[in-house]
């Protein structure tokens, strides 16, 4: 049943020859006459959570000036549910401080990601974080990425389980090798070669990237279908149940590519124990490893094997390795998919705070210290710092007594006054990094959707739309990194200064979006939001959202 896979891509080939992925790490990192490394060095050292950039608005000065383009490295931190501790929070803020542009960015996964890191900066980042228990290990690369789990405690007292499970999950599909820590720690003790054996990604790892997520109903913040396994609790009488696992999401896709396109994770049923989630999620990654598509990249993500394969074959491969039978999918409800802003408390009467920050970049900006006024908080050692998929922070796990401490502050720094005048447009709103770091953007995502929103927002008042939970979302190229593939609102970047407009997608991420406008450019853009709300305060059915109305609009209007 295996495919041939004749003709292995380059990557395939550097990575069987990586020796654990250590390929001339050491070496390219000592190369001072470049900033850059090595050209296969920079496909290995994704799987070290690290990625090669340059600033894209400086390339031509460069090239004006015949200087190489000027390369800095990002950093993805491997966070399973998104939780840091305040020291945790203090020694990021100081990392980000020292070593890269001091920006700390919030990433869709809910982890967060640093920028602009100069070679000779990696080592001291990677030490300082391994100083405080966090590392950037398979957080990119053709491994396992960091896995997800929704973030809001005070939806259900299980959100502890599902959160430590989500940590089960990233230790299981961790790659063997020691190389990160032979690279960048110099642990020679625990670089030890002879323990090195990976049954899971032997030396050839995965065809492509690999998503979990983990959602618990009624909450899908973390858009569980768009992951590679999209894993949903099944609760029943305040206990998990048991999951039901679905595969083969994915939001990725290329212009011009017809073989190429976004799509949600399909139903594969449901399983009565942990263990068997284990062993499930275990072996639907080994189908995905010995069956995926080794020559072809863009053709190489699990839901193109199971489009390929079909879901029962697949389902009935990974059946056999598991050596047990799925259950038919048990029923399950979402009815919310954006973050609970504001204060909050939980079963145990812990208070959280969910912030608004926007597209996830905390910074300190003239009118806006957030930065700073998020160090004090973590000075204060009163709260956890939880990620959330849509790029915003929960305060977290904060005693009663210390909430008016925590809530001066939110106030002293206008951070609470930040977050409740936002519209709601606004914090519906989800933009990728694109421009100047993403190497592949062809439009801007995060510098732009925010000027967007201040010039959507008199549409809404103008048709009393405002406080609306319409989803926007935004991203440079197609690759879908801010989800904008399953909004009710999606931009994809054509060209600089150009998108497609994609709507009819649902609130909750159970239905993609559909391509309406091409390559229109901000007046287009604003004219044609302009009708569609106006058709939309019309002709709206009774409870009927946008995302919804608009796929019904489509429908009629074709
Ligand atoms: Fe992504 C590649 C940023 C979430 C689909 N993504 C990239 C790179 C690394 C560009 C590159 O390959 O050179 C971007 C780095 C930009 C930069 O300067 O930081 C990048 N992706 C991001 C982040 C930071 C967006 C954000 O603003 O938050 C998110 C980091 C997540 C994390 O912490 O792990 C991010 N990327 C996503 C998501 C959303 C999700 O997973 O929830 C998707 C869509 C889901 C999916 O995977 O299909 C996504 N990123 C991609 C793809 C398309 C993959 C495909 O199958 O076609 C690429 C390109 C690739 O892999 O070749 C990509
Ligand atoms: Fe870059 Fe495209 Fe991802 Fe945006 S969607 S971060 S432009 S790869």
């Amino acid at each position: 049943m295996s495919i041939q896979n004749n003709k292995l891509s380059p990557v395939e080939k550097i990575k069987i020859a990586s020796d654990g992925l250590r390929g001339t790490l050491k070496e390219s990192l000592m190369d001072d006459f470049t900033g850059a490394i090595r050209e296969d060095d920079q496909n290995l050292i994704k799987f070290h959570g690290i990625y090669q950039q340059d600033d894209r608005d400086r390339r031509e000065e460069r090239v004006a000036k015949k200087l190489e383009w000027l390369y800095s490295f990002m950093i993805r931190i491997r966070l399973p549910g998104g939780l840091l501790t305040p020291q945790q929070w203090m020694g990021l803020h100081e990392i980000a401080g020292v070593h890269a542009t001091g920006t700390i960015k919030i990433t869709t996964r809910q982890t967060i990601q640093l920028h602009g890191v100069l070679k000779s900066h990696l080592k001291p980042s990677l030490q300082a974080f391994n100083l405080q228990y966090l590392d950037s290990m398979a957080a990119c690369g053709d491994v396992n990425r960091n896995v997800t789990c929704t973030s809001n405690p005070s939806e259900s007292p299980l959100h502890q389980q599902v959160y430590e499970l989500a940590g089960k999950i990233s230790d299981m599909c961790l790659p063997k090798t020691k190389a990160y820590y032979e690279i960048w720690i110099d642990d020679e003790k625990l670089a030890e070669r002879k323990k090195e054996e990976d049954p899971l990604y032997q030396d050839r790892y995965l065809p492509r990237k690999l998503k979990i997520g983990i959602a618990i109903p009624p909450n899908n913040d973390v858009d569980v279908f768009i992951n590679d396994i999209a894993i949903i609790a099944v609760i029943g009488a305040d206990k998990i149940l048991g999951y039901n696992i679905a595969a083969g999401g994915g939001l990725g896709s290329t212009h011009g590519n017809n073989a190429t396109y976004a799509r949600l994770a399909s139903m594969l049923g449901f399983v009565d124990t942990e263990q068997k989630l284990l062993k499930a999620v275990y072996e639907i990654i080994t189908v995905q490893r010995d069956f995926g598509n080794r020559s072809d990249r863009k053709l190489a993500r699990l839901k193109y094997t199971i489009d390929r394969l079909g879901v029962d074959r697949y389902v009935k491969e990974v059946e056999k390795r598991c050596g047990f039978s799925f259950q038919p999918a048990k029923a399950f409800k979402f009815n919310q998919r954006k973050d609970r802003y504001g204060w909050t408390q939980n079963h145990e009467g812990k208070c959280f705070y969910t912030l608004f920050v926007e597209h996830g970049r905390v910074l300190d900006e003239k009118d806006y210290p957030l930065k700073s006024g998020l160090l004090k908080i973590a000075e204060s050692l009163k709260a956890n710092f939880r990620f959330t998929c849509n790029q915003n922070l929960i305060l977290s796990d904060i005693h009663p007594d210390d909430k008016p401490e925590i809530d001066q502050l939110l106030k002293s720094y206008g951070i609470s006054d930040y977050t409740e005048k936002a519209s709601a447009l606004r914090k519906n709103s989800v933009a990728c990094v694109a421009f100047n770091t993403c190497s592949l953007a062809l439009a801007e995502g995060q510098r732009y959707l925010p000027v967007l929103v201040t010039k959507i927002e008199p549409l809404l008042e103008k048709y009393g739309l405002l406080q609306e939970d319409i989803s926007i979302r935004m991203t440079g190229c197609p690759n879908g990194c801010g989800r904008s593939p399953n909004a009710e609102i999606g931009f994809v970047g054509t060209a600089y200064g150009r998108y497609n407009l994609h709507i009819g997608g649902d609130r909750l991420g159970m239905r993609l979006n559909t391509r309406y406008k091409e390559n229109i450019d901000e007046e287009e853009i604003l004219k044609t939001l302009d009708e569609l709300f106006g058709v939309y305060i019309k002709q709206r059915r009774a409870e009927e959202n946008f995302g919804d109305f608009s796929y019904r609009w489509l429908q009629i209007s074709k």
